[in-house]
């Protein structure tokens, strides 16, 4: 469901069925905040002064109704998924532009009443947004890439929770930190929020136990490392049964396109038992174009039981997609490679 409303006000809500069923009310106000990263200070369009925004809080087939005020020098879109029965972690964005590089939030769904987990109750929840941070105003490396044909320029960071982390310069203060106690199981809900980038996640010396990926509960197991692509979620387990002290927990890029730039920096945050001050470890992230290590872990994602697929076909859909370079007269607007222009389009037809 995507909604879209002008500068001013608009109203938001989605499903509601049974009689336990909660309404949760909640303000947005869209506005430019300031924010220092890599050392420069930026202006960023963020929702209620936080950047990630609000975690909305719910249980499932409860209702949210979300009052957004724009005082932003853009218009602004925000999209929610519509959800229908589903448990666990989705989130919120920005649909206009590239605001939605720092106009995002996590959205956790938990267990109806009456009903419980899959597994047993984690002693903590904390959600992992990972994005992209760009050393320049978003829209204006969009418009800079629409004006020149040229593709957008990478970001400049990958960061957990709107922070670079301690590898990146001017960045060890804001780093995201999770304390936890020695025996604490954790449910992380890891997001990935990036506008256009394949994330690897992993936690120094500890499992991640897999149980649900886009709000859908998954069969168990038990990984080293994830991949999340732009959008998807997963939520892992994690025991704190390891010597007290302090783990990174890091992200950076899978990239599986050959010859293509990408952000090759990696973002932390730390897991850091209580009172424990030593030096942090940093897990081994696979290559970045380490396709096998993928391919494995997709290839584990399962649905805990039986699943019906409809069978039945009602519509055919004939869906083309373009992608490519068009040829240009050099000059400022035909920055592609070897004189063109990227483009893309799409179609969709019912035949
Ligand atoms: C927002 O959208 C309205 C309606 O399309 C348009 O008139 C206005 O100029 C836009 N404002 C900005 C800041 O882009
Ligand atoms: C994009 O990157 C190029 C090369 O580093 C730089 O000259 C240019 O200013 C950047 N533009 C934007 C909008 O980030
Ligand atoms: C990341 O990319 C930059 C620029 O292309 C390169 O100089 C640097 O060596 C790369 N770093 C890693 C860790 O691959
Ligand atoms: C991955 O990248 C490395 C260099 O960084 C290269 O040696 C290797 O051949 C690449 N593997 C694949 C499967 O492309
Ligand atoms: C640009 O031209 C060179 C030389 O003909 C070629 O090797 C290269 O693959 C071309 N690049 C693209 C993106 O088509
Ligand atoms: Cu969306």
């Amino acid at each position: 469901m995507t909604v879209i409303w002008g500068l001013f006000l608009s109203l938001m809500f989605w499903v509601a069925f049974t009689t336990f069923a909660e309404t949760h009310h909640h303000e947005f106000k869209v506005h430019e905040i300031a924010a220092r990263r890599l050392c420069r200070n930026h202006r960023i369009v963020a929702v209620n002064g936080q950047f990630p925004g609000p975690t909305l809080e719910v249980r499932n087939r409860d209702s949210v109704v979300v009052k957004v005020t724009n005082a932003a020098p853009y218009n602004v879109t925000i999209h929610w998924f519509t959800i229908t029965d589903q448990e666990g972690t989705l989130w919120w964005q920005a649909h206009s532009r590239w605001l939605r590089a720092t106009i995002y939030g996590a959205l956790v769904i938990r267990p109806k009443l009456g009903s419980s987990y899959s597994f047993p109750k984690p002693k903590i929840e904390f959600p992992v947004i990972l994005g992209e941070w760009w050393d320049r105003k978003v829209i204006s490396v969009q418009r800079q890439a629409l004006f020149s044909g040229a593709a957008p320029n990478i970001s400049d960071a990958i960061t957990i929770n709107g922070q670079p982390g301690d590898l990146l310069r001017c960045s060890s203060q804001g780093t995201t930190k999770l304390t936890v106690n020695k025996g604490d199981t954790v449910l992380l809900r890891v997001i990935n929020a990036a506008l256009n980038q394949q994330l690897f996640f992993s936690v120094a010396n500890h499992k991640l136990t897999v149980v649900a990926t886009d709000a859908i509960y998954t069969k168990q197991f038990t990984t080293n490392v994830i991949m999340l692509g732009p959008g998807q979620t997963t939520d892992v387990l994690l025991t704190a049964d390891q010597q007290p002290g302090c783990y990174y927990m890091a992200a950076r890029a899978y990239e599986s396109a050959k010859n293509a730039p990408f952000d090759n920096t990696t973002a932390t945050a730390v897991l850091e038992y209580k009172s424990a001050t030593s030096q942090p470890i940093l897990p081994q992230l696979p290559a970045y174009n380490d396709t096998n290590t993928v391919t494995a872990f997709s290839n584990q994602i399962k649905s805990p039981g039986k699943v019906i697929v409809p069978t039945k076909i009602d519509d055919n859909l004939f869906i083309t997609v373009g992608l490519g370079f068009f040829n240009c007269t050099p000059g400022p607007r035909c920055q592609g490679p070897n004189n063109t222009r990227f483009g893309s389009g799409g179609t969709r037809r019912k035949i």
